[in-house]
């Protein structure tokens, strides 16, 4: 007899949700969308917390054992008031990721304004100071994730434009040799009819596996109450990035908990950040409904495989 596949992977923790507003040391509307990175002996969570305004800023919350968070007394980055940035950040930062390549952790983020989205790039090495690199799109781009290493002296970033015309919703991939110029972009994977018909954006920074990069992704269903935000995942190739080896042609990870589906934006999970540990599990952070977070593991191998899974097992389950 074949065995069943699991097509849904991921456990949630029990105590769940692992951090909203009440844990939070000052006002504000909800805490959601975090950045994950292991730092020193510590697990840092960046909280991408709306202000009472509607604004959003970025937080630290450190943890020893990646389930229990102390939240800092103080935003950590707040939106910009220079020239340059300042412009583009009026209506806040959002949706962080962090990227460690050489030593440097790398800040990717939404940058928004009455101008629309932007990807916006910043560096630390202390998680104390933080310094802005760019704003490394025009208009109407975001989900940006870097890769942890140069593919031949380039950076490579993951990201979803979605202009005018054609094809909206995709995840392309670009290049750069300083994070400021990006070029030789090319679309790696699109939405299709069905779980994610509305579009995609990329959820966590690449994992490397003996298979290939690791990387998790929202998609977008619109229904008729709304958007439903779902997470699936797919494999690119080492070497070349730009090369789709794999992805679930299902969703693996859903809405189905209370505070997943009640909310400022009900039925989202939204993950922003992964820890992978060196037992071989994924700890995959998420906002949940716009309004807490909460964390689920899975195997990584087990993720790994479904990539690799043809369509027709998810009928059969075999
Ligand atoms: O409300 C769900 C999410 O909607 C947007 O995500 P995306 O542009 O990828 O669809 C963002 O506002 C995100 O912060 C939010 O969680």
């Amino acid at each position: 007899m074949t065995a069943r596949i699991n097509l849904y992977p991921f456990k949630r923790y029990a105590g769940n949700p692992i951090l909203t507003r009440e844990d939070i040391p000052y006002p504000c509307n909800t805490v959601f969308n975090a950045a994950a990175v292991k730092f020193k002996d510590e697990y840092l969570l960046l909280l991408r917390i709306e202000d009472l305004s509607g604004k959003s800023h970025f937080t630290l919350a450190r943890s020893k054992d990646g389930y229990n968070f102390i939240v800092d007394e103080e935003p950590w980055i707040v939106p910009a008031n220079d020239p340059y940035f300042g412009p583009y950040e009026e209506y806040g930062v959002e949706d962080p990721r962090i990227t460690p390549v050489d030593g440097v952790y790398y800040i990717t983020y939404t940058a928004f304004s009455r101008h629309g989205p932007r990807i916006g790039i910043g560096r630390t090495t202390d998680f104390v100071h933080f310094e802005r690199i760019s704003l490394a799109s025009e208009v109407d781009n975001k989900d940006a994730v870097l890769f942890p290493q140069k593919f031949n002296g380039l950076y490579a970033m993951l990201d979803r434009p979605s202009g005018f015309g054609g094809a909206k919703g995709s995840i392309w991939i670009q290049f750069s040799p300083d994070l400021i110029h990006w070029g030789q972009a090319r679309v790696v994977l699109s939405p299709e009819p069905g779980w994610s018909n509305s579009k995609l954006g990329v959820s966590t920074p690449p994992i490397k596996t003996p298979m290939g990069w690791l990387v998790f992704y929202h998609g977008v269903r619109q229904t008729g109450s709304g958007k439903l935000y779902r997470v699936g995942a797919m494999l690119l190739d080492l070497e070349n990035p730009a090369h789709l080896l794999g992805y679930t042609p299902h969703f693996i990870f859903g809405p189905e908990e209370d505070y997943e589906r009640i909310g400022d934006v009900p039925n989202v999970i939204f993950p922003c950040g992964v820890i992978d540990e060196p037992d071989g599990t994924l700890k995959l952070y998420y906002g949940a409904a716009d309004t807490c977070i909460a964390m689920a593991e899975v195997k990584t191998d087990d993720v790994v495989h479904l990539c690799q899974i043809l369509p027709d097992v998810i009928r059969t389950g075999k």
